[in-house]
């Protein structure tokens, strides 16, 4: 008998299915469609462990839905621009291209041999002039409706990337990127404007709900950080000239005992009168020193400058000291607050170091703030607050808005967190941002008979290392060119685009991969998207999960796609870990993905990736067997080699035993599957795989039809997961074609309805005897069954019985005298 050998089954089936195109779409309409798409990978090195749980999950869906008789679009492609490459290039002295297509070319090779569903011929890459030609075609349409702007203000700057980075990128004030602390710098920087769109980014998730991780949903709303509250006016004593503030709470204006202008503001330039300008000055040199981190600590101590200079409340008319202080943000509001602080804790602390009055406006029976040093923020009384007194917090806040609003001094308004999105980068290995710059013209978009603006080929190593400009400035023969409109000499602008804008849109890109006179063709688009099911770690949750829905809303307004949400449904796989902590070089507890392949086989590290938790948790691969998902792949294999039914044989003529069994698996696995439960799947594959082997081994046997219907079942089950081996008892089996191409079992439901069910007999509460029984059975027959049954008489020993409890068909209790 021949045995199962997973090294010649690879070897034999990899080279037929690439030659078979198993995977490409028909997409001529006579089938439903159905996206499915993973995060596409970067470039970094070979695949790894992470990228085969996270593709294996994909895989599922993907095979599962064209067995269903769907027509899947399963793509793939490279993020490949990005800082990784340039840094390799810098190192090696040589260009990240050479760097990145390595990479690709080797991580291809893995994918391929992982037997992923995907329809190669729609491969992209994100660094191909091809593909960046179409980034740079729709920032200019981005730049004609407006959405590009560039604007100089303090930004985000990563010291050891030497470059600025969006404010999605600075994870707890350090680089996202390489960890180190982020510092502010002015700068003329390209943005999108994103803030456009936080309402509808806001708004449209609410059918997301259900789809996608309620965390994800929660993550981009707290990032959108919609608040309701008012712009305030005051005027400032001495100046002509008004300061707005944000703030939250107007029902506590009457609190306000003083205000506060974030130090790196102008406006703290503007206010401060000429005896403290000097210590302003200092002030701001020490501010500047600080990174973001320890500027948003909380329990730093609070530090700040008085401006020698009074505002006036609207309301109450009274003067406030105005001071500068780095725990307000020049960035978020309007740059300046107006301190309440018996009611906010930052502005407590502030005026306990400096000792600022505070002024109760709200009762809420607490501890006075100025006596404990907390500040109370619940619900309670308005107090002190002329008219507004006797109001609670929620209908204070309308009523100040009002009076205020009467008063000309102020009105609702609605603030974001959201800001617009950076997206210009100094470094060299992005896309060029498609603008030239003329000193007669301006700005001037590059014509799109001229686009791709190509990345100069001549830099390498060196001349890409950071400088805090972009390594394209030192390409004269590149910088400079004539001007489009005026032909005077202008030169281009220099920055590349953040690589989140090339994965803003590459869903898009794949639908028409090969288009030479558009991104994506509108109608084609139309028929994909959205896409059905999106898979993908959970780190991307704001950044590149909030930048495609804000391309996919512009796109859509621009009347280029018809849905407003790209992806419809989202699914975060876990990660895989060893020994309970994340793999990393420092512990020493890598796992080798392709030492994982060769010795225990594609199909049983994929089946054990799934097995091993739900999707969304982690894998720990301290607690996996692969060797055991390898012993029960060559189980289910054994069971074609073993049916020996022909191809046509007709299962009604089977044990119906086992028929109801595989009749029953079936249904529970789509079930199972359209609710993500992969690994319960393939548990009940396993108890299907049991009862074959079972039913082989007696009965019937072999030759029984419904021995063969529960084999083909097992078999079109497992090419979810273990695609080789299916295939190889596919042909086992007698078919000549890919399982690939088959369809999902048809279910008889007939065969569902279980045929017996068990009853548990007890004999003084202690259970002695199980009874398989029709699940119709009456209360009478249960009964003379369950007295009937030896081993009950055995427990009796020939006592008299006082009562029998029947409940039929589960139990019957039988307590003797
Ligand atoms: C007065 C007030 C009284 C406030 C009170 C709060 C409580 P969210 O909800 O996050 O939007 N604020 C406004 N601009 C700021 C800035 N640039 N830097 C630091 N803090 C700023 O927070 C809005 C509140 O944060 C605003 O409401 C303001 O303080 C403060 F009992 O105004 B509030
Ligand atoms: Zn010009």
């Amino acid at each position: 008998a021949k045995s199962y050998d997973v090294a010649s089954m690879e070897a034999k089936w990899l080279p037929r299915w690439e030659e078979a195109k198993l995977f490409e779409p028909v997409d001529d309409g006579s089938k439903e469609r159905r996206y499915v798409l993973d995060m596409f990978p970067y470039p970094s090195g070979d695949l790894h462990m992470g990228h085969a749980e996270a593709f294996a999950m994909g895989d599922v869906v993907a095979r599962y839905l064209k067995l269903q008789g769907f027509d899947v679009l399963h793509p793939i492609g490279w993020d490949s621009f990005g800082l990784p490459a340039e840094n390799a290039a810098i190192k090696r002295n040589a260009h990240p291209a050479e760097w990145t297509y390595a990479n690709i070319e080797t991580q291809a090779t893995s994918f391929k041999r992982y037997a992923i569903a995907v329809d190669w011929s729609r491969e992209l890459h994100t660094s191909d002039p091809e593909y960046y030609r179409w980034t740079q075609w729709l920032f200019l349409r981005f730049y004609q409706q407006g959405l590009a702007y560039r604007k100089n203000s303090p930004v985000n700057w990563c010291p050891k990337d030497q470059t600025v980075l969006a404010n999605e990128q600075v994870v707890n004030g350090a680089c996202e990127r390489c960890g180190t602390p982020v510092t502010k710098k002015s700068l003329n920087q390209w943005y999108f404007k994103i803030t456009d769109y936080a309402d509808r980014l806001l708004d449209d998730m609410e059918p997301l709900k259900g789809h996608w991780p309620e965390r994800v949903l929660a993550m981009q709303r707290n990032w959108i950080g919609r608040s309701a509250g008012a712009h305030v006016d005051f005027e400032i004593e001495g100046l002509d000239r008004k300061i707005t503030v944000f703030t939250t709470r107007p029902d506590t204006i009457y609190g306000t005992t003083f205000f506060v202008v974030a130090a790196d503001a102008e406006l703290a330039g503007e206010l401060v009168s000429d005896e403290h300008r000097e210590q302003l000055r200092a002030y701001q040199e020490d501010v500047k020193k600080l990174s973001e981190i320890e500027r948003q600590a909380t329990e730093r101590e609070k530090t700040g400058v008085f401006l020698g200079r009074y505002a006036i409340n609207p309301l109450s008319g009274e003067r406030m000291p105005i001071w500068a202080a780095d725990y307000v943000l020049a960035d978020y509001g309007t740059g300046a607050v107006m301190a309440v602080p018996a009611h906010d804790q930052r502005d407590l602390d502030f005026a306990r170091a400096f000792g600022l009055p505070v002024r109760v406006v709200v009762d809420t029976g607490e501890d006075d703030p100025a006596v404990s040093g907390v500040a109370t923020v619940g619900e309670g009384t308005l107090i002190n607050s002329g008219s507004l007194d006797g109001l609670s917090k929620a209908e204070g806040i309308p009523a100040a808005i009002e009076l205020l609003e009467t008063a000309q001094s102020g009105k609702k308004t609605i603030n974001y967190r959201l800001r617009d999105w950076l997206l210009s980068r100094q470094r060299f290995w992005g896309a060029p941002i498609p603008i030239i710059h003329c000193a007669e013209c301006g700005e001037v978009p590059v014509p799109d008979d001229q686009l791709p603006v190509r990345l100069p080929e001549n830099l390498r190593g060196e001349d890409l290392a950071p400088k805090g400009t972009s390594p394209l400035a030192a390409a004269q023969d590149w910088v400079n060119v004539s001007c489009p409109k005026c032909g005077g000499t202008a030169q281009r602008d220099t920055d590349t685009m953040d690589t989140f804008v090339d994965s803003s849109w590459y869903f898009l890109r794949y639908i028409s991969a090969q288009n030479e006179n558009l991104p994506f063709e509108p109608e084609a688009a139309k028929n994909w998207m959205p896409v059905a099911q999106y898979v993908g770690g959970v780190e991307h949750a704001i950044l590149h999960l909030l930048y495609s829905r804000f391309f996919m809303k512009v796109l859509f307004d621009l009347g280029m796609v018809s849905a407003q949400e790209p992806f419809g449904a989202l699914l975060n796989q876990g990660q895989v870990i060893n020994g309970g902590k994340a793999m990393s070089k420092s512990l020493g507890n890598g796992i080798d993905l392709s030492e994982q392949l060769d010795k225990f086989g594609v199909d049983a590290v994929r089946l054990t990736m799934i097995f091993a938790s739900p999707p969304e948790d982690d894998v720990d691969w301290a607690d996996v067997s692969p060797g055991a998902s390898a012993k029960f792949l060559a189980r289910a294999w054994r069971l074609a080699q073993d049916v020996s039914s022909p191809v046509d044989s007709d299962p009604r003529q089977g044990d119906s035993a086992l028929r109801s069994v595989t009749h029953r698996t079936v249904a529970e696995a789509a079930e199972l599957l359209d609710a993500h439960k992969f690994n319960v799947v393939i548990a009940k594959i396993m108890e299907l795989v049991n009862a074959t082997r079972k039913a082989i081994d007696s009965g019937a046997g072999a030759a029984d039809p419904a021995a063969r219907e529960a084999a083909e079942a097992v078999t079109i089950l497992l090419s979810l997961f273990a695609p080789y081996t299916a295939d190889d008892m596919w042909e086992q089996l007698g078919h000549s074609d890919f399982v690939a191409r088959a369809s999902w079992p048809t279910v008889d439901p007939a065969l569902l309805v279980e045929s017996t069910v068990t009853a548990v007999v007890q004999v003084q509460g202690k259970v002695r005897e199980r009874l398989e029984v029709t699940p119709d059975i009456d209360e009478e027959q249960l009964r003379e069954l369950a007295l009937a049954s030896e081993n009950v008489q055995k427990f009796l020993a020939g006592r008299e019985i006082r009562t029998v409890i029947v409940r039929a068909p589960k139990l019957v209790n039988i307590v003797p005298a």
